[in-house]
């Protein structure tokens, strides 16, 4: 379910018009606010286009449908985050096809391509040659794959990119392990800390212990954890901005391990300028004031 709210301007009718037409999906909360930080500019276009009705029923409904069609595709990129009170996050690690439309839109060719390839634990760190955020294995690989082989930097810059940023390590433990939302679905009770970040065990995650992933698993494939967040814990490790020196966090634990380095005190630092194939990473995005309750 999304935590996301979308403004529809002053028009009374236009939340249940919308759900009619199909345009927001049915975990949408539909309400006449003003526009929030997070609304692209399609829903403010579509929040003027509702709140002026004055040119009579069908042209209104003419201008609902052309509205329409921009929610449904502003709508799949603003449900891929979480709002939470105090930053919006992302649903799941960024992913293949994410990076994409970041790599064309700016031009991005990452070390791991330009250098040789990305890196594998074999006897020590081994460099596999033309592994890469797109071939994370070596081949092509599917769109909802985590986004890997990237280093501290290349992550941060995606994040910005995004409008947001890489988070602390505070704020992604926080966000992994305590329920944040108002009023999530259960089993989820509000404000509870978690033991693990899929709820009161790791099953559903994507570890080393059996699972139906031999490998990194696509963005939505596992249990839906705290939050409604997907992969907190293990799928790939993922950067924060806590340093040691040279070194930056990477939390939650990876296909290649255990549980055990799913819990939220593992202290796992890698050299920022490091990447390899279990290493990923997510964006966290400021609220603006009039949205920041904490
Ligand atoms: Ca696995």
């Amino acid at each position: 379910m999304s935590d996301l709210k979308i403004d529809v301007g002053h028009d009374a009718a236009a939340p249940l018009a919308l759900r009619r037409l199909g345009a927001v999906g049915p975990g949408a909360a539909v309400s006449r606010r003003r526009p929030g930080p997070l609304l692209q500019k399609p829903f403010k276009w579509l929040a003027l286009i509702i709140s002026n009705r004055s040119t009579g029923r069908a042209s209104s409904w003419r201008w609902l449908l052309l509205a329409a069609f921009f929610m449904r595709a502003a709508h799949a990129q603003v449900d891929e985050k979480v709002v939470l009170p105090a930053f919006a996050i992302d649903r799941t690690e960024v992913t293949i096809g994410q990076f994409e439309r970041y790599v064309r839109a700016t031009g991005t060719v990452t070390r791991a391509e330009k250098e040789g390839g990305g890196f594998e634990f074999g006897a020590g760190w081994e460099r596999r040659p033309g592994w890469s955020w797109r071939q994370p294995d070596g081949t092509i690989a599917q769109n909802k794959l985590p986004a890997v082989h990237l280093d501290f930097f290349e992550a941060q810059a995606y994040c910005r990119w995004a409008g947001g940023r890489l988070p602390s390590g505070a704020e992604w433990q926080k966000a992994g392990f305590t329920e944040l939302r108002d009023t999530p679905p259960a089993p989820w009770v509000k404000d509870r800390t978690y033991p693990w970040t899929t709820g009161e065990s790791p099953n559903g995650a994507n570890t080393s212990d059996p699972d139906p992933w031999p490998r990194a698993a696509p963005a939505g494939a596992t249990r839906a954890g705290v939050n409604g967040l997907f992969d907190m814990g293990a799928n790939v490790w993922e950067w924060t901005t806590d340093a040691n020196g040279k070194e930056r966090r990477t939390v939650g634990g990876s296909w290649w391990y255990g549980a055990f380095n799913m819990k939220a005190d593992v202290q796992a630092f890698k050299p920022a300028d490091f990447y390899a194939v279990y290493l990923g990473f997510r964006c966290v995005y400021d609220l603006q004031p009039n949205r920041r309750s904490q």
